[in-house]
C-alpha cells in the first residue's frame, strides 16, 4: 500500500524537464531543413504508412496525432514529412535517441541532482542552487532577467494577462516573499538559463515544471509546451489539483468512492488524516491526505544511468510467431542488441547487469479465447552475446511449456522481450569481485540447468514492469487498438514506473490512482509506491489534444544482495575462468591478483575484510 515520506515541502525547488516532441527533434537536428515544418517520425513498418510515434507542434497543428498511422496523417496534413524510426537488425534502433537524452542529462546534471526519469525527462534537485543564487545574487538584485525566465508560467499569477511579463518579473523580485517563493524565483531562473544552455549546445527545446515537489514539478511541465516552463508556488497548489480530471480509478478509487463518496482529488479534502488513516490504514490514510494537498516526499534520486536494457518487438497479426525456430531467431536479435548495450554499459558506466528476464504475449492454438499468459522468467545473466541467446532461448522454453501445459498442439508468439537488470556498479577495490560473481555464480553454465530459472521472479513480471520496461511503448495498444507490426521496448533509465502504456492526458489521473494495487506488494516493504503514483500523474488541460503513453516506469532500490552470505564462502577454486575472462580488463586483473593471493597464507583475513565491507551493505 502507498506509504508516505515526510516532506520538506517549502524547503526544496524540484524541476520537471521534458523534451518537447522528442524523437522529431532528433530527426530534424539530423535533417535540419525539417526544422519548423510540420514532421513526424514513424515506426518501421509499411502498413499504412507506419504507426506516428512522434508529431512536431506545427504537424500538431492540422490535428495530426500520434494515434495516426502514416497515410492518416497525409490525409489531414498533405504537407507532413514523415521520417522512419531507423531500423537495426529488422527492428527500430532507438540508440540515436538514447545518446540524444543523454546529451540533455549531462547538461543538467551541471547544476543539481539529477534523475533520468525516462528517454526524456529528467527531474532535478535545485535546491542548492537555488540557496546559493538566493544568497548571492537574489532576482531582485539582478538587473537583467533572462527573458526566458520572465516568459515563465506562475499558476495564479499570469494567465492570458498581457501584463504577463512584467507580473512575472514582479513575482521574481518580490523582496517580501517567503523564503521558499524567494527560492522558487531563484529556480524559475536557474531552470531558463538550463534550458536555453540546452538549446544552445544540443538544439533541442524542452519544457519544464518548477515546484516544491516531484509531483507538482510534474503535473506542471506539460501545461505549457512546447519551450516553456511553468511554475507551482505553494498559493497555487489547491486550485491546480482541484482541476484535475473527475475521476479516481482502480480499486481504491473504488473503494474511496463507495465507502466516502469520494470521486475527485478534490473532494479528498473534507476528510481528516485519522478518518482516512482509521478507513484504510496510517500509510495508505497519511497518504491519500497528502496527495490532495499536493504534498510529497519524493526525493529526486540521482541516477543517470539505466536501471535496466530492454529489448523487444511485437509480432502481431500474420505475423505472430508459430515456430521454435522463429523464435530462436527474433530472440538472437534482441539478445545481440541487448549484449551490446550491456557490454556498453560495462565499459563505459562500470556496471554490470544481474538479471535476465524473458517476457512474452503468447497464444494457443486450441483455446484461443483463454488468455492465459505466458510466464515471465528471469535467470542470472551471463555476459557474451552466444550466452544471453542460449539463455534467452532456456528460458523461453521453460516459459512455453508451462504456458501449453497440456496442449501441444500448436501456438503463436506476438510479443518478445528481453531485459538486463539488476544492474550494480562495479566498484573499485577487490569487493567488487564479489558483487560480480554474485550473479555469475549462479548462471545457468553448462553445469547449470533450468532450475536456474527464477519462475515468474516478482521483480519481473509483467503486471509489474517497474524496474524492467523502463518505458515500454507498446505501439497502439494504448487506445486499444491493434498493435502494430513493431512496438517497442526502450529501456533507458527510468526506472521504472509503470508499466503498461499509458495515456497522457486527462485521465492520467486514473492511473494514477489504479497502479495502486499492482505494485502494493513491492510497496510493503518499500516507499516507492508514493513515486510510482505520483509519476503517473498527467497534466490537466494539457496543451498536447492526444493522449499519449506515459512509459515511464519506476523501481525500487532493492537491488540483492542477498546471496552476500554465499558471496562470503565463494573460494578462489570454485571460480570458472572463463568467467574471469569475460570480465573487464580491469577486473580481472583484480580477479587474477585476488586469485593469487587467496593461495598466500591469512585468508581468514581478507575474508573478514570482505564480510565487514559487506556487512556494511546488507540489507537490514
Ligand atoms: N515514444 C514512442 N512511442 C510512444 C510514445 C513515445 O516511441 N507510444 C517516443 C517518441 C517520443 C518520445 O518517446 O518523442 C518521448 O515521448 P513523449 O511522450 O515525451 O512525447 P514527445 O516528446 O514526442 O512529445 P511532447 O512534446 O508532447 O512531450
Amino acid at each position: 500500500m502507498p506509504i508516505p515520506r515526510p516532506d520538506r515541502q517549502g524547503d526544496r525547488v524540484i524541476a520537471h524537464v521534458d523534451m518537447d516532441c522528442f524523437y522529431v527533434q532528433v530527426e530534424q537536428r539530423k535533417q535540419p531543413e525539417l526544422r519548423g515544418l510540420p514532421t513526424a517520425v514513424v515506426q518501421y513498418n509499411e502498413w499504412k504508412g507506419g504507426a506516428l510515434i512522434a508529431v512536431s507542434y506545427e504537424a500538431r497543428k492540422f490535428g495530426v496525432k500520434r494515434s495516426m498511422r502514416g497515410d492518416e496523417a497525409k490525409m489531414v496534413c498533405p504537407s507532413i514529412h514523415l521520417v522512419q524510426v531507423p531500423v537495426a537488425r529488422g527492428k527500430a534502433d532507438l540508440n540515436s535517441y538514447r545518446s540524444a537524452g543523454s546529451e540533455v542529462v549531462s547538461i543538467l546534471s551541471a547544476r543539481g541532482r539529477c534523475e533520468r526519469a525516462s528517454i526524456d525527462e529528467v527531474y532535478l534537485d535545485l535546491t542548492d542552487a537555488a540557496e546559493t543564487m538566493l544568497s548571492e545574487s537574489p532576482p531582485e538584485a539582478i538587473e537583467d532577467i533572462d527573458e526566458e525566465a520572465l516568459k515563465s508560467h506562475v499558476l495564479g499569477i499570469t494567465g492570458a494577462d498581457v501584463d504577463g511579463l512584467n507580473n512575472v518579473r514582479r513575482w521574481l523580485c518580490q523582496s517580501d516573499a517567503v523564503h521558499k517563493d524567494k527560492l522558487l524565483a531563484c529556480g524559475t531562473i536557474i531552470v531558463a538559463q538550463l534550458r536555453d544552455e540546452v538549446l544552445r549546445k544540443t538544439e533541442f527545446t524542452c519544457s519544464a515544471g518548477i515546484a516544491h515537489n516531484k509531483m507538482l514539478a510534474k503535473l506542471a511541465s506539460g501545461m505549457h509546451k512546447p519551450a516553456q516552463q511553468t511554475i507551482v508556488p505553494s498559493s497555487a497548489v489547491t486550485n491546480l489539483l482541484a482541476s484535475l480530471p473527475k475521476q479516481l480509478g482502480g480499486k481504491l478509487g473504488s473503494s474511496l468512492h463507495d465507502d466516502l463518496g469520494v470521486n475527485t482529488v478534490g473532494d479528498l479534502l473534507q476528510f481528516s488524516e485519522e478518518k482516512l488513516q482509521e478507513r484504510y490504514g496510517v500509510n495508505t490514510g497519511t497518504w491519500l491526505w497528502n496527495i490532495a494537498r499536493g504534498i510529497s516526499g519524493d526525493e529526486v534520486e540521482g541516477r543517470i544511468l539505466p536501471k535496466s536494457h530492454g529489448c523487444g518487438k511485437t509480432f502481431p497479426g500474420p505475423r505472430a510467431l508459430k515456430t521454435s525456430a522463429c523464435v530462436e531467431h527474433w530472440l538472437n536479435q534482441l539478445c545481440e542488441e541487448l549484449n551490446e548495450r550491456v557490454q556498453s554499459d560495462s565499459e563505459q558506466n562500470k556496471r554490470v547487469a544481474n538479471t535476465l528476464t524473458l517476457h512474452a504475449t503468447a497464444h494457443k492454438a486450441s483455446d484461443i479465447q483463454l488468455h492465459k499468459k505466458f510466464p515471465s522468467k528471469s535467470c542470472p545473466l551471463r555476459y557474451g552475446r552466444d550466452k544471453i541467446q542460449e539463455d534467452a532461448k532456456k528460458l523461453f522454453d521453460s516459459g512455453l511449456r508451462e504456458f501449453l501445459g497440456s496442449h501441444t498442439d500448436g501456438w503463436r508468439v506476438t510479443s518478445l522481450s528481453v531485459i538486463a537488470s539488476k544492474i550494480l556498479d562495479i566498484p573499485s577495490g577487490s569487493c567488487s569481485i564479489l558483487k560480480f560473481f554474485q550473479g555469475k555464480s549462479q548462471s545457468i553454465t553448462s553445469g547449470g540447468s533450468l532450475e536456474d530459472i527464477l519462475d515468474d521472479d516478482p521483480s519481473c513480471s509483467t503486471e509489474r514492469d517497474d524496474e524492467h520496461k523502463v518505458f515500454s511503448y507498446e505501439e497502439c495498444s494504448k487506445d486499444g487498438g491493434a498493435p502494430s507490426q513493431d512496438g517497442l521496448i526502450n529501456t533507458v533509465c527510468a526506472q521504472k514506473k509503470s508499466i503498461k502504456p499509458k495515456e497522457k492526458g486527462k485521465n492520467s489521473i486514473l492511473k494514477f490512482f489504479s497502479s495502486i494495487d499492482a505494485p502494493a506488494k513491492q510497496a510493503q516493504n518499500d516507499t516507492n509506491l508514493l513515486h510510482l503514483n505520483i509519476l503517473m500523474v498527467r497534466v490537466p488541460n494539457c496543451t498536447d489534444p492526444q493522449g499519449y503513453d506515459d512509459r515511464r516506469h519506476y523501481t525500487h532500490d532493492g537491488i540483492s544482495l542477498r546471496r552476500l552470505d554465499d558471496l562470503w564462502t565463494i573460494r578462489a577454486e570454485d571460480i570458472d575462468p572463463s568467467v574471469v575472462d569475460e570480465l573487464p580488463l580491469e577486473i580481472q586483473q583484480e580477479v587474477q591478483g585476488w586469485l593469487r593471493s587467496s593461495k598466500r597464507p591469512h585468508n581468514c583475513t581478507r575474508r573478514s575484510s570482505l564480510l565487514n565491507y559487506f556487512s556494511l551493505d546488507k540489507p537490514t
